[in-house]
């Protein structure tokens, strides 16, 4: 007879705030989970008495170290780094390494603990991790980022391998920040391995990755709105960020015949009502990306936008919602707006940007809700694909990696439908990514017992 009591949701969750007292995103990420989940295991005697939930919200470990560097003048500077290894269960950790200010212990832990029922959803063999440090890479030179990276690098190589946790990019690491990491990694281990994705088509990356969250996530929303007999073809949509998925988000879209008409970085919000076409687009990844600029530049250069600082545009009326900027950039007022502006579907690129009152919202307006742990699977999907690709030694060719993207985000959305139809034309795609992110770690990990 088992000694452990069935918690309520109440109870579980008083838990998790209790042994992570100021760890707000992290118990926030958990309470989303677990309200799908408790309903879901009602009737399931070994998920409670495993404690299968409770595991999942433990990471496995979380690594934390000091990374020191020195800037350009000489000045010695102190960085935290982490990498959560949230869990392997299903494959290596895998999953992103993001570079903010704003990074934390708690950060990551959600970061980690969403990454595990995302990559699960894939189909792909990869348990979750998510790591990153407090250091902010804007105002740095080339090189400032380059010792940073290595410094980074020196710590984070003794934890890491392709077959026990693969890292990739995430909010401010990208191409060069893969590169840079890579690169050290090889000059401390002496080994060419597929540790990093994400890397330089040079160096053993994979075609389409730097597209696929962004496409992914359209094609997610393209799949929601084929269900009830729809397409993008003709919708406008608000799009937040201007980095990697907010840039092959608004591409995508404009692909499918809709209409962008926002982009934002953490000064505000640009509103173009013409359309941000592809050449504009292509001027947004130029001047963000390899310039390193503001967003607000973008009303100097097209005439007809409109350049709104320190503001999000959830109030600019839309039929299409993507949030592709970071956790907790739409809450409860502006999910309210959008529903009153007559939006029908929200695709998150960004993790966990809405927040859970938000959530709740949109579910209860019944309008179609992707959450990022399925809209946004498309990048790590294609880093799995990357793996595949670095052990076989070899590359596959484009289209055949389109193709793939495609199919994985299909399979997803199916997945989902196979848990969250509510039998009355609506879809719950919270609760369907939950139960089958969940449902497929869950099982392995009753295979192994109790570790
Ligand atoms: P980038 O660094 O390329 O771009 C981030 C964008 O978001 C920038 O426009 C940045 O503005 C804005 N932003 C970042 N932090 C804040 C903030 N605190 N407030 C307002 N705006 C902010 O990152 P990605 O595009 O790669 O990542 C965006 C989101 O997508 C994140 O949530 C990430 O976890 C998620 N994601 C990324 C994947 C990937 O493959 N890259 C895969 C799946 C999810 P500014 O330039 O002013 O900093
Ligand atoms: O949040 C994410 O899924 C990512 N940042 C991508 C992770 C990866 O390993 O490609």
């Amino acid at each position: 007879m088992a000694v452990t009591d069935h918690v309520d949701l109440a109870t579980f969750m008083e838990g998790v705030k209790r042994r992570n007292p100021h760890q707000p995103e992290f118990t926030q990420a958990v309470q989303e989970v677990a309200e799908d989940i408790f309903d879901f295991m009602e009737d399931k005697e070994e998920y409670h008495s495993q404690q299968i939930l409770r595991r999942i919200a433990e990471p496995d470990r979380v690594i934390s170290f000091r990374v020191c560097w020195e800037d350009d003048a000489g000045n010695i500077r102190v960085q935290r780094g982490w990498r959560v290894q949230n869990n392997n269960a299903i494959g290596p950790y895998k999953g992103g390494i993001r570079f903010h200010p704003s990074v934390t212990e708690s950060v990551l832990k959600f970061l980690a603990f969403e990454q595990t029922f995302k990559n699960a959803l894939t189909g792909l063999p990869m348990g979750g991790g998510k790591g990153g440090s407090n250091f902010n890479p804007k105002g740095k030179s080339d090189r400032e980022v380059m010792r940073f990276c290595q410094s980074f690098m020196t710590e984070l190589y003794r934890h890491i391998g392709a077959d026990t946790d693969v890292p990739a990019g995430d909010i401010g690491v990208g191409g060069r920040e893969i590169g840079y990491m890579f690169g050290q990694y090889k000059r401390i281990t002496n080994q060419f391995t597929g540790v990093l994705t994400g890397k330089g088509m040079e160096y053993g990356g994979s075609m389409i990755r730097p597209e696929a969250t962004g496409y992914g996530a359209v094609y997610f929303l393209a799949e929601m709105l084929k269900h009830r007999g729809d397409g993008v073809k003709g919708k406008t949509a608000v799009i937040s960020g201007s980095g990697n998925v907010a840039t092959h988000a608004a591409e995508k879209i404009t692909q499918l015949g809709g209409k962008v008409v926002t982009m934002s970085d953490s000064g505000g919000f640009i509103h173009d009502p013409d359309g941000i076409d592809q050449e504009k687009i292509n001027w947004i990844k130029q001047h963000k990306t390899h310039r390193r600029g503001r967003i607000s530049d973008y009303a100097d250069e097209f005439m007809g936008s409109t350049f709104h600082p320190g503001k999000r545009p959830w109030h600019v009326k839309c039929d299409l919602a993507l949030p592709c900027a970071t956790q907790n950039e739409l809450d409860a007022d502006e999910a309210t707006a959008l529903i009153d502006n007559g939006s029908i579907a929200v695709s998150e690129g960004a993790n966990m940007p809405t927040t859970l009152e938000g959530t709740h919202r949109f579910k209860a307006a019944r309008i179609m809700f992707a959450p990022g742990k399925a809209a946004n699977a498309g990048g790590v999907a294609v880093s799995g694909l990357e793996m595949s690709q670095n052990s076989e030694r070899r590359s596959w060719k484009e289209e055949e990696l389109q193709q793939m993207l495609l199919d994985i985000m299909q399979g997803i959305h199916t997945r989902c439908i196979a848990y969250g139809d509510q039998g009355d034309g609506y879809v719950d795609y919270v609760k369907g990514a939950n139960i089958a992110g969940f449902k497929k770690v869950a099982d392995a990990m009753l295979a192994f017992g109790v570790v």
